[in-house]
């Protein structure tokens, strides 16, 4: 498996506009993007740090995996994203070795990378993206 870096961290918010001033105005990071990603029922808003991003996750729908993450457990760290180079063959090789995969091969995600997961069953309990960029 060739992981790069940390791709992003995925935090769920229950407000963009009121989490964003926090990142901005104390951490002095810049929001350089807002995208809705309709597909996972989600809001997005992206910082960057380095080569790592912040995603922030508003919810979208309730009963999408953000909202039932926030009634279940509040606020805070959702997921942990990985960049990846060849993303299926790393699914493949994952998968053999017993990992459960919520995502048998990639899906587009935000900001047009290919990603997906895997089930935090069996990551000891961190719900773990596997990101690749299809423009590098
Ligand atoms: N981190 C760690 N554990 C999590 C979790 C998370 N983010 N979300 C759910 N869980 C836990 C639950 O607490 C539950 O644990 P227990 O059985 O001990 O209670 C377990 O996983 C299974 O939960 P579930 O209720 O059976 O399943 P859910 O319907 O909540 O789905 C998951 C969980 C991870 C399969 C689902 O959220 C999913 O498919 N996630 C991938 C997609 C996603 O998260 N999209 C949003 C971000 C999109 C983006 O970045 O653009």
């Amino acid at each position: 498996m060739n992981l790069t870096h940390i791709e992003h961290l995925g935090i769920a918010v229950n407000s963009l506009e009121t989490a964003i001033p926090y990142y901005e105005s104390v951490l002095g990071l810049k929001c350089y993007a807002v995208e809705e990603v309709a597909e996972q029922r989600v809001k997005t808003a992206f910082f960057k740090i380095g080569q790592t991003k912040i995603e922030l996750l508003e919810s979208t729908d309730p009963e999408g995996p953000v909202g039932k993450f926030i009634e279940k457990k509040g606020e805070g760290i959702h997921h942990i994203a990985f960049a990846v180079e060849g993303l299926q063959e790393t699914l493949n090789m994952v998968a053999e070795k017993g990992v459960i995969l919520i995502d048998k091969s990639p899906r587009k995600g935000a900001e047009g990378l290919n990603i997906a997961f895997l089930h935090p069953k069996s990551t000891f309990g961190v719900l773990t993206e596997l990101c690749e960029d299809p423009n590098k």
